[in-house]
């Protein structure tokens, strides 16, 4: 069995949006070819308190990108952004969710961040995702969505970890690149086993 893993596709990350993605939105048609073709379709969706602390407005003297310590490792600050409830965090309006079985949220702990969909950034707490999958049988997952060097790279790794055959979509993804993050992202999936593959190969 396997399962389409749509990550983060929201307003906020695509162009106009308060974190904006290059190109984010490009990813919506490709995606939306791509749901009828999986047992499983689950969306995640950043999801975050007014305040949390992933926001430089939320660390006197920083600005948006800065990079801060905290008790789980580096933190990058961002754009508020994904706030609960607003418009930025609501899906693409475009994206065909229909299909969807089960939304993830994340980040909705004000203390921590939350890359990934199955732990948060301090790689402990867990969402849930990764037993949810199991007990529906699935063993392949087919990665895509936003941002391509941070939530799809976190979730793909994790679920390399977690003992699932990851594949991520090439052109239903889009990155930040943040100094290089974007091809460092492709270098640590490519390493940790994830595979590569296009949506014209899986239509
Ligand atoms: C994301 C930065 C902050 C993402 C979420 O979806 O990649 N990036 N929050
Ligand atoms: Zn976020």
């Amino acid at each position: 069995m396997n399962a389409l893993l749509i990550v983060d596709v929201q307003n906020d990350f695509c162009p106009g949006g308060a974190l904006a993605v290059p190109e984010g939105d490009k990813v919506v048609p490709v995606i939306n070819k791509l749901t009828g073709k999986f047992d499983v379709v689950l969306n995640t969706q950043d999801w975050h308190p007014d305040g949390h602390h992933s926001f430089a407005s939320s660390h006197e003297g920083k600005k948006p990108y800065d990079v801060i310590k905290v008790d789980y490792g580096d933190q990058v600050l961002w754009p508020d952004h994904c706030v609960q409830g607003s418009r930025g965090a609501e899906f693409h309006p475009d994206l065909n969710i229909n299909t969807s079985q089960l939304i993830v949220r994340k980040g909705f702990r004000k203390p921590i961040d939350s890359y990934s969909a199955f732990f948060e950034n301090d790689k402990t707490t867990p969402t849930g995702l990764g037993g949810y999958l199991r007990e529906r049988g699935i063993t392949t997952i087919y990665v895509t969505g936003l941002a391509a060097d941070f939530c799809v790279k976190w979730t793909a790794l994790d679920a390399i970890k977690e003992g699932f055959q990851v594949n991520v979509v090439e052109d239903a993804v889009r990155g930040i690149d943040l100094d290089g993050s974007l091809e460092l992202a492709w270098r640590e999936m490519d390493g940790a086993g994830a595979r590569k593959t296009s949506s014209e190969a899986l239509l």
